[in-house]
C-alpha cells in the first residue's frame, strides 16, 4: 500500500513494505547529562526534544510492519577500529575510549555506548555498530536493506549535520530515497539544524525529503495487531 507524505520539496511517497525507519545514533552517550556530549559542554535538551516524537513515530512503524534499524558510534575495547586522526582530533578535554560516568565513552558494551531507554530496540530489530558517522561506512546496512528489498528510507536521530547528514549523502548515492523527519533528528547547534535541514531538501531534493513527523504519522496505516 503507497501513501504519500507532504514534505519538502514535494511529496514522498511510500510502501510500508519497500521502507525502513532508520534511527541513528540515540545513545546516552550524546543524549543525556553525563554522556560524551554533555562532558563536551553541549546542551542535551536540543537533542532530547527529538525523543518524544521519535517514540511515537518508533510506535507507528512498528504498527505498520515497516522494518526498524537502529545505529551506535561506537568502537571497540582496544580501539583498533577507530582511526588514529578520530582519536586525536579536536583536543578535547576528555575523548573516545576515556573513562566517564557512564563508562568508557563511546565504547561497545559501555553504559554511556546503548540506545536510550526510551527508544530501546524491540526483539529482531537489527541494531548496527558502526565505527564512523555514516551508517554504511564498514557495516552491514546495505546489504540488509538490498536483501530486504529497502529502496526508501526515514531518517531519524542525531546528530543533523553530522550522522544523520553523512548517513543521508550515503545512501542517496546508493541510491535510496530518503525522508528526513525534522522533528526527530536534532543537533547541538539549532543553526546547523536549520541549515542542516534546508540542505537536504533543496534544489528539488538534492539528498532527499524533508517533512514533520505528523505528516507520516497522518498517513501511515496500522497492519500489524497484537495477538
Ligand atoms: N552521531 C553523531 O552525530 N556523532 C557525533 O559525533 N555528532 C556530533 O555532533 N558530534
Amino acid at each position: 500500500m503507497t501513501i504519500s507524505v507532504p514534505a519538502v520539496p514535494y511529496d514522498f511517497e511510500l510502501d510500508p513494505e519497500s521502507t525502513a525507519l532508520v534511527i541513528i545514533d540515540m545513545q546516552r552517550d550524546f543524549l543525556e547529562p553525563g554522556g560524551f556530549g554533555s562532558l563536551l559542554g553541549n546542551d542535551v535538551s536540543l537533542l532530547q526534544r527529538t525523543v518524544a516524537p521519535l517514540q511515537a513515530v518508533l510506535a507507528a512503524a512498528r504498527a505498520s510492519g515497516m522494518l526498524v534499524i537502529h545505529t551506535r558510534e561506537g568502537h571497540r575495547p582496544d580501539l583498533a577500529d577507530a582511526p588514529p586522526a578520530k582519536l586525536a582530533r579536536g583536543h578535547l578535554s576528555c575523548g573516545i575510549g576515556d573513562p566517564g560516568p557512564f563508562g568508557r565513552i563511546l565504547i561497545r558494551g559501555e553504559h554511556g555506548h546503548d540506545i536510550i531507554d526510551e527508544l530501546a530496540p524491540a526483539e529482531g530489530e537489527p541494531i548496527l555498530d558502526k565505527p564512523g558517522k555514516g551508517a554504511f561506512y564498514a557495516t552491514d546496512l546495505e546489504l540488509l536493506l538490498r536483501n530486504g528489498g529497502i529502496t526508501r528510507l526515514i531518517v531519524t536521530g542525531v546528530t543533523t549535520e553530522v550522522c544523520v547528514h553523512t548517513t543521508v549523502r550515503e545512501a542517496n548515492d546508493r541510491g535510496f530515497e530518503c525522508l528526513v523527519l525534522s522533528d526527530c533528528v536534532g543537533s547541538y547547534f539549532p543553526e546547523f539544524h536549520e541549515v542542516g535541514l534546508q540542505m537536504i531538501a533543496a534544489q528539488g531534493g538534492i539528498f532527499g525529503w524533508v517533512a514533520a513527523s505528523s505528516e507520516l504519522l497522518a498517513q501511515l496505516p496500522v497492519t500489524t495487531h497484537i495477538s
